[in-house]
């Protein structure tokens, strides 16, 4: 008997020993949608919204969220363009420093940090949505003009999501969403702009590199496809059980309302339903990563449009794209004095639906 527990706490404690942030990140992401809850997310929550901007050495507690609900999303969505050219902002005038703040902080707070990645063209120099050539995947791989240059490009993303550390010095656990929308041909890695081949090439490539190369043992890999293609169209690209931890889905509205609630959530479900099995399958949990409508152009979209279309599919988290600070109509969360605010009100009065607790 004796030994038995000698064995059984050994065991404990080398399993203890193994456990990254990662594991402790996706075993949360698991275990609240096993208990039917929806993580609430929205992208640049702490940096900017509608008609403001935090400022360096702010504290960092507004959101457009809290100024309407009392409490900052769960979910903090950021977004890496233009740290691989080593810029001091991102794509959309983010500090980098305070980037990092933001997410330590929001970590700190208890909530979960994702980073999707919107780096310019490295063949072209253009950006993200630069798809004039469709030799930028095959040039970055090994053997190609530009490898060695992007792998420059990885070790600087590699350097910022390895210098997140909270105050004791430890890396704390993010969602990296690299490659995303890949189904569409809007980016320069998108479906006409590369071979299956060589867009897992890049994916394996960015994974090698960063997981095992540098190994950073805090990233939660994320696989998000565009909304559109069926069951097989999603997973066509997919890069393997081994890369990847989370199934994930970037899914808008889009048009007139209230003409096109109809299309957007039979969409969603449609899409939703399929990723349930395959993240049962595969053993990922399932979020979508990307949502909204621009403008929020109907009174009720939260309770009566997105819940009901999200509500039958074991989400860990829904995360809504930002509120431009200087885009009067560019914004996906409500803010104070928006049409939707009431109604949002009630969405997060929902026992699913969870936010931090302030
Ligand atoms: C798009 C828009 C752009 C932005 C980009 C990356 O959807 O919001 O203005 O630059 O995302 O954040």
């Amino acid at each position: 008997m004796k030994i038995m527990i000698l064995l059984a706490v050994a065991a404990l404690t080398a399993c203890g020993n193994g456990i990254t942030p990662a594991d402790e990140l996706k075993a949360r992401l698991a275990g609240t949608a096993a208990e039917g809850k929806i993580l609430f997310g929205h992208q640049d929550a702490l940096l900017y919204g509608h008609s403001w901007r935090a400022e360096n050495g702010d504290a960092l507690d507004r959101s457009d969220i809290r100024d309407v609900c009392g409490r900052h999303p769960a979910v903090l969505g950021l977004d890496l363009g233009g740290i691989e050219i080593q810029d001091a902002e991102n794509l959309d005038g983010n500090p980098f420093d305070m980037m990092k703040e933001a997410a330590v902080r929001h970590h700190e707070r208890g909530g979960i940090v994702t980073f999707s990645w919107h780096p310019r063209n490295p063949l072209t120099g253009g950006d993200s949505w630069d798809v004039s050539s469709a030799e930028v995947v095959a040039s970055v791989l090994e053997g190609g003009e530009k490898h060695e240059m992007f792998m420059g490009w990885l070790s600087a993303c590699a350097d910022f999501l390895g210098s997140l550390k909270d105050a004791e010095g430890n890396l704390i656990p993010v969602i990296f969403r690299p490659w995303h929308e890949h189904t569409g041909s809007w980016f320069w890695w998108g479906r006409d702009l590369c071979t299956t081949e060589q867009y897992v090439g890049l994916w394996e490539m960015t994974y090698r590199y960063m997981a095992l190369e540098r190994g950073l043992d805090n990233l939660v890999w994320a696989y998000s496809p565009g909304a559109g293609p069926d069951a097989a169209g999603y997973m066509e690209r997919y890069p393997g059980d081994d890369v990847v931890d989370l199934l994930g889905l970037d899914c808008y509205q889009y048009g007139e309302a209230p003409q096109s609630n109809g299309t957007y959530s039979a969409q969603l479900k449609e899409t939703l339903a399929f990723m349930t099995e395959l993240g049962k399958e595969h053993g990922k949990p399932i979020a979508l990563t990307e949502t909204g409508f621009e403008g929020i152009p109907y009174e009720k979209w939260w309770t009566e449009v997105l819940y009901p279309a999200v509500k039958d599919y074991p989400l860990s988290y829904l995360l809504v794209w930002r509120n431009a600070w200087n885009r009067e109509s560019h914004f996906y969360g409500p803010w104070k004095g928006s049409l939707s605010e009431a109604d949002f009100l009630d969405f997060v009065a929902l026992p699913e639906i969870l936010l931090l607790s302030e």
